[in-house]
């Protein structure tokens, strides 16, 4: 795949990779071979045309269905090798037998797995979860809409099981928009309840992940609001019920790998909905806004694993991201490699020299340490070297726009509109 040419620009940079963690006594081979397990999860909802409450511009070019999801999924596969799993999410993926049976078939044809199921408890559907839901889900007053709502995520554990995961991912809308609207003392009993009769049906294989928000779609109160909430969910179900840490779903300044060590010491950190925000939830691309934060995330995470509080092989990295405007195949490959780039920036933190400077107070000296990986160290050719000796892309971007994928599918989704399960989202 990578021409001669390609290989020429990469050996200058590797070799000064290998000089500078030779110096530090970091082993390149074991940083590469680390690189090499990273395994993220793309999202289904990412690859069709994501909208504001202002519009949803549809150019053609979108994945119509949860054929075409899986299908640009596979080729996101194809082109980075780091996305081998495809997290799905229902309704929006299916609502009948015949389409979850036919999933496994898909997910053969494009050469990936699944990853996390994604409960809806926000999409309007049949009653009771018809208009009701405005006034929430697990926690709605009205006992029809939680047993429905209930009733919705055991059905996706049924779908789980069909489709080969082992993880059901839930974050619900609920909350009120005024005080008064509803008892916060109810809003809590009504929610464990719930938890606890969906967590009791999983099996000892598999895991429940409670995904926290601070605001959106509701304004005065989030039923599962922080990590606080999230986590003394989890605690009171079981050991399979985890914290899933949405990057966009903080207040402004809220230290996240902070978050994130703390979970991981407590072994409740679950896994990760990674993307990037300037104002809100904004669902960008990964590192478009904030690439230090996603380097701090990792390298808390590294230091997590080598402290014995974590197995990155067992948490669940997912995108979770909203394409408006870019191509959204495009949009999913930036993210995966700007995860791969923060990973491999915290595989070459000098750990030793930085806990000599931490036990010494030389504060300069840490920053520096930490920067320099960030900064100094090039491992974008660390992770070219391993894609050209997998026989992947060096550049997965231009690999998608010289491959002309994006004008083949246009030509033929564009061709046959309206697409047969045209998806909801
Ligand atoms: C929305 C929610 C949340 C959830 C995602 C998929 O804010 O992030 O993980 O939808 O359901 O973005
Ligand atoms: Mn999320």
């Amino acid at each position: 795949m990578s021409t001669r040419r390609d290989l020429d620009s990469i050996t200058p940079l590797y070799s000064a990779a290998r000089t500078q963690l030779d110096s530090r006594g970091i082993d390149l081979e074991s940083v590469r071979a680390k690189l090499n397990t990273q395994a993220i999860e793309v999202p289904s909802w990412g690859f069709s045309r994501g909208g504001t409450r202002f519009g949803r511009y549809v150019d053609g070019s979108e994945a119509r269905n949860v054929r075409e999801k899986i299908e640009d999924a596979g080729l996101v596969f194809a082109l980075t090798g780091v996305t081998p799993a495809v997290s799905l999410h229902f309704p929006w993926d299916g609502s009948r037998e015949d389409e979850y049976k036919r999933i496994p078939g898909y997910l053969k044809e494009a050469g990936i797995g699944v990853g996390a199921i994604n409960s809806n408890t926000f999409t309007p559907r049949a009653e009771p979860l018809d208009h009701r839901l405005r006034y929430g889900s697990l926690t709605n007053p009205d006992p029809a809409v939680r047993l429905a709502s209930v009733e919705h995520n055991l059905d996706c554990i049924r779908i789980m099981r069909l489709v080969g995961s082992k993880t059901l991912k839930v974050w619900l809308p609920d909350g009120t928009n005024y005080p008064g609207e509803l008892s916060f003392c109810d809003q809590s009993d009504y929610l464990e309840e719930c938890l606890e009769e969906i967590y009791s049906q999983l099996r000892d294989d598999e895991v429940l992940l409670i995904e926290y928000k601070l605001f959106e779609p509701a304004f005065y109160s989030t039923a599962v609001a922080d990590w606080g909430r999230a986590l003394t969910l989890a605690q009171r179900l079981g050991d399979r019920a985890k914290v899933l840490i949405d990057l966009g779903h903080h207040a402004h300044g809220v230290n996240v790998e902070q978050i994130v060590a703390n979970l991981a010491r407590l072994g409740r950190l679950g896994g990760f909905d990674f993307n990037d925000r300037k104002s809100a939830d904004d669902d960008l691309a990964v590192s478009s806004i904030d690439s230090y934060q996603i380097f701090l995330i990792y390298n808390a995470l590294v230091e997590g694993e080598l402290r014995g509080h974590l197995d990155l092989s067992r948490l669940s990295f997912l995108i979770d991201q909203s394409s408006h405007r870019k191509n959204p195949i495009e949009e999913v490959i930036e993210s995966a490699a700007a995860l791969q780039r923060a990973y491999a920036q915290a595989l070459v933190v000098d750990r030793k020299r930085l806990a000599d400077a931490q036990r010494k107070h030389d504060l300069v000296a840490a920053d520096r340490i930490l920067k320099q990986a960030f900064f100094e160290v090039p491992v974008h050719a660390v992770i070219q070297m391993n894609r050209h000796e997998r026989g992947l892309p060096l550049d997965p971007i231009d690999a998608f726009r010289e491959g002309g994928y994006e004008a083949e599918r246009r030509s033929r989704r564009a061709a046959d509109r309206p697409a047969v399960g045209e998806s909801l989202f």
